[in-house]
């Protein structure tokens, strides 16, 4: 291994000053592994892709889960993986509750972070060579790429996997994004910490839909994360109810997760919150058309669940809240040209109910002519029938 010496005259080696650089960079956390495949990794996904637990992404096939977990076919000559983690931990704004709010993962709250780590990790790599001294060839991951980011992340020893399959780390918590890059450079790679969840299980019976099927198993189908940001369509009239006002991704896993609460700050004001991003107001979002929804959401993750998903979303949340005063906007919402949002509005109004809510439903029922659409319009006004039904009898009192 080559050693170079700082002015103090202290031996430092390359591994210590390619993590300095990565920390000056504005990295939290970073180690490094080989470039082995990730054997346990790639047989659980594998397993997960093949009983249908990852149905939903269907870029996610076995094909991506070979390629992502062996990373010498990633560059010609990878020798070593460097794992990077940044903490996007904001702190939590106050917001007034005179009106519908919804939810947004954390993650959303600022600036999208894919386009921030990709120039930190590119600066990271255009730096590299001077501190390792030796030309090098290298190829980064931030998320989108064929690169399994939390198996890298664990033998890095940059983190370890939380039974919510999340990675934690000793000082940021879970809420690091992640990055890796590929490299021919030979490092020493750092050993897997020797840290695990231990007894807790508390993520697991946290989770609303189940979606924690067994410890460090996902099932995506039923994921809030899922449904509100990837899943095209409608989402599963069964999950509705359980999603509550989670308009883009979900926490709740790593909310309840005690290894959080003690958890630093990111140093990144990019990713500090939007004005109304991280509890948006939900009934000015019904009435967005395509170019609002792209000047109010520039540069902001949220994007990705287009302006049709995300007003699907928020018909969904308005019909968890059951605010009455949604029903006028949702009412509107019946006359959308998207299918999808009447569908969703239609289920929210037969949440809500009353007097706004089913004649709105009827009169949606007579000039609808899509017929999943109609569906939801007739379940939703029994829905609200029902509703009104059990408003009407009296409750029984032991007195
Ligand atoms: C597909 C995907 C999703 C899917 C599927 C989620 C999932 N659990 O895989 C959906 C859309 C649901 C999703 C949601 C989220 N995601 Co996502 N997602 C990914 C992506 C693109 C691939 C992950 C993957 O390969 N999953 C496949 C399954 C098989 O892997 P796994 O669930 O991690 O399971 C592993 C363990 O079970 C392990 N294992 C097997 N046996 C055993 C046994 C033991 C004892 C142990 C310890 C482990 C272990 O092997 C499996 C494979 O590595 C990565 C980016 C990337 N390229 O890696 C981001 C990524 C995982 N997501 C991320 C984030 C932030 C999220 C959300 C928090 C966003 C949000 N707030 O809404 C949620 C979290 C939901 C959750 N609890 O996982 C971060 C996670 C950062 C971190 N600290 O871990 C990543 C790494 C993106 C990034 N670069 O920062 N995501
Ligand atoms: S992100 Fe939400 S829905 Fe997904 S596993 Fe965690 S708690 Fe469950
Ligand atoms: S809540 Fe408990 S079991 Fe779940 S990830 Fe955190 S420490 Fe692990």
């Amino acid at each position: 291994m080559e050693i170079v010496y700082n002015h103090r005259k202290r031996p430092v080696t390359i591994e210590q000053d390619i993590k300095s650089l990565a920390l000056s960079i504005g990295f939290d956390r970073v180690g490094i592994t080989d470039a082995a495949p990730f054997v346990r990794d790639e047989a659980a996904a594998a397993e997960r892709v093949r009983s249908g637990l990852m149905d939903g992404l269907h870029w996610y096939t076995e094909e991506r889960v070979r390629r992502m977990n062996r990373p010498k076919t990633l560059l010609e000559g990878a020798r070593s993986v460097i794992s990077l983690a940044m903490s996007y931990k904001t702190t939590e704004p106050p917001h007034a509750s005179d009106v519908p709010r919804g939810s947004v993962a954390r993650y959303a709250w600022g600036r999208d972070y894919h386009s921030l780590m990709k120039s930190r990790v590119r600066r990271f790599i255009r730096e590299m060579p001077e501190v390792a001294g030796a030309p090098l060839r290298a190829r980064y991951f931030v998320d989108d790429g064929p690169m399994n980011d939390r198996a890298a992340a664990e033998r890095a020893g940059v983190g370890w996997f939380g039974k919510n399959t999340n990675i934690l780390t000793a000082t940021h918590g879970s809420w690091v994004f992640l990055a890796e890059v590929v490299t021919d450079l030979k490092l020493k790679p750092d050993r897997p910490l020797k840290k695990t969840c231990g007894e807790c299980v508390r993520c697991i019976p946290a989770c609303p839909t189940d979606a924690i099927v067994a410890p460090y198993v996902i099932d995506n189908r039923k994921c809030i994360s899922f449904l509100t940001i990837e899943l095209r369509g409608a989402i599963p009239k069964p999950l509705r109810p359980l999603m509550g006002d989670w308009v883009f991704g979900c926490d709740i896993c790593q909310e309840v997760c005690p290894v959080n609460r003690k958890a630093a700050s990111s140093r990144e004001a990019d990713f500090g919150k939007r004005h109304d991003f991280d509890a948006p107001d939900l009934l000015p979002l019904l009435s967005l058309d395509e170019d609002g929804f792209r000047q109010r959401f520039e540069g902001s993750p949220i994007r990705r669940a287009k302006l049709s998903g995300l007003k699907r979303n928020v018909c969904v949340a308005l019909g968890n809240i059951g605010d009455p005063s949604a029903a006028p906007a949702l009412a509107r919402a019946l006359h959308s040209e998207d299918a999808l949002v009447r569908s969703h509005a239609a289920w929210a109004l037969g949440r809500i109910g009353g007097d706004v809510a089913k004649p709105a439903l009827e009169a949606a029922l007579v000039r609808e002519r899509n017929a999943e659409t109609l569906e939801e319009i007739e379940s939703a006004l029994k829905a609200a029938l029902v509703r009104e039904r059990n408003a009407e009898t009296p409750k029984e009192t032991s007195a």
